[in-house]
C-alpha cells in the first residue's frame, strides 16, 4: 500500500514508553513499536494454543472439528489458584496469560500512537474499559472466588453454556442492580449511536442535487423535536460516556455475583422489605 502524501507528516518520532527508537518504524501502514511486537507475539501463541487445543480435543468429550462444540475448558475447581496440568486446564491458563497480554499491549499500543500524534488518551481508556470486564471475568472474580474454575470456556457454545448456569446459579441475574445499569447503558448508548448516526447520514448524504447541510440543521432539528440539542462536541462525550458505563457495570455485575453476594439476586431486594420504615 502506497504512504498517503499526508502521512509523511504524521509519521513523527518519539512518543514511545518504552524501547526508545528501537521498534520506532512502519511496515507498509503499520505502526510497529514494541507494543506491535508484543501484540503480534501474544496474539499469534494464543491463536495457535487454541487450535492446538481444539487438534487434541482439550475440554471436549470426543475430539472434533464441529467450530460450534470446540471449547477449551478452565481447570476443575480442585485446582484452585495453581498452574494446572497442561491438558487438564493449563492451555486454558496459557491461553488467558495470552490473551491478557496481548489486550494490555494493544493498549499501550493505542497510548503509543496517540503520544505520538499529540493526541488525548480517550482511545487506550476507553479500550481500558472492556479489557477490565474481561480480566474481572477469567482472572479477577476467579482469584476472589479462589479457583480458575470460575472463569469461562473458550469456546462458541460454550461460553454461552457458561453465561446461563452462572445466571441460574443466582436465581434471575436480570435483579442484578448492576447488571441492570449495565443494560441501561447499552440500550441508552444504541439510542445515542442511532440519534447520533442518523442525523449526521441526513446532512450530510442529500439526495442527488441537494446540498449538505450544516451543524445549525442538526442543532435547530434538535431544538425543534425535542427543545434541546446537546452540540456536537457534547452528543460525543455522551456516547462515550454511555459506552464506558455499559462497560464498567458489566464487569461490576459479574465481579459482585459470588465474591460479595451469593444468594439468588431476587432476594437482594429485600433490603427494601427491611427498611424500618414499614414497622
Ligand atoms: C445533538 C447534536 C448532535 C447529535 C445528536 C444530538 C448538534 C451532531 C444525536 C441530539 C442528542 C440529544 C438531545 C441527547 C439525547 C440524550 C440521550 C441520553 C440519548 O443535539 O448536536 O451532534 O448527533
Amino acid at each position: 500500500m502506497a504512504m498517503l502524501s499526508f502521512e509523511e507528516k504524521y509519521r513523527v518520532r518519539g512518543g514511545t514508553l518504552i524501547g526508545g527508537d528501537v521498534f520506532d518504524f512502519w511496515v507498509g501502514p503499520f505502526y510497529v513499536g514494541f507494543f506491535g511486537v508484543t501484540t503480534i507475539f501474544c496474539s499469534l501463541l494464543g491463536t495457535l494454543l487454541l487450535v492446538w487445543g481444539a487438534a487434541i480435543g482439550e475440554g471436549l468429550d470426543g475430539q472434533t472439528w464441529n467450530l460450534w462444540q470446540i471449547s477449551i475448558n478452565p481447570p476443575d475447581l480442585e485446582y484452585g489458584l495453581a498452574i494446572a496440568p497442561f491438558y487438564e486446564g493449563g492451555l486454558w491458563q496459557a491461553v488467558t496469560f495470552c490473551a491478557v497480554g496481548a489486550f494490555v499491549s494493544w493498549i499501550f499500543r493505542q497510548a503509543e500512537i496517540s503520544r505520538k500524534l499529540g493526541m488525548g488518551l480517550h482511545i487506550p481508556f476507553a479500550y481500558s474499559v472492556a479489557v477490565f470486564a474481561y480480566v474481572t471475568l477469567v482472572v479477577i472474580r476467579p482469584v476472589l472466588l479462589g479457583a480458575w474454575g470460575h472463569g469461562f470456556p473458550y469456546g462458541i457454545i460454550s461460553h454461552l453454556d457458561w453465561v446461563s448456569n452462572v445466571g441460574y446459579q443466582y436465581l434471575h441475574f436480570h435483579y442484578n442492580p448492576a447488571h441492570m445499569l449495565a443494560i441501561t447503558f447499552f440500550f441508552t448508548n444504541c439510542l445515542a449511536l442511532a440519534m447520533h448516526g442518523g442525523l449526521i447520514l441526513s446532512v450530510t448524504n442529500p439526495p442527488r442535487g441537494g446540498s449538505v447541510k450544516t451543524s445549525e440543521h442538526e442543532n435547530t432539528y434538535f431544538r425543534d423535536a425535542l427543545g434541546y440539542s446537546i452540540g456536537a462536541v457534547g452528543i460525543h462525550r455522551l456516547g462515550l460516556f454511555l459506552a464506558l458505563n455499559a462497560g464498567f457495570w458489566s464487569a461490576v455485575c459479574i465481579l459482585i455475583s459470588g465474591p460479595f453476594w451469593t444468594r439468588g439476586w431476587p432476594e437482594w431486594w429485600n433490603w427494601w422489605l427491611d427498611l424500618p420504615i414499614w414497622f
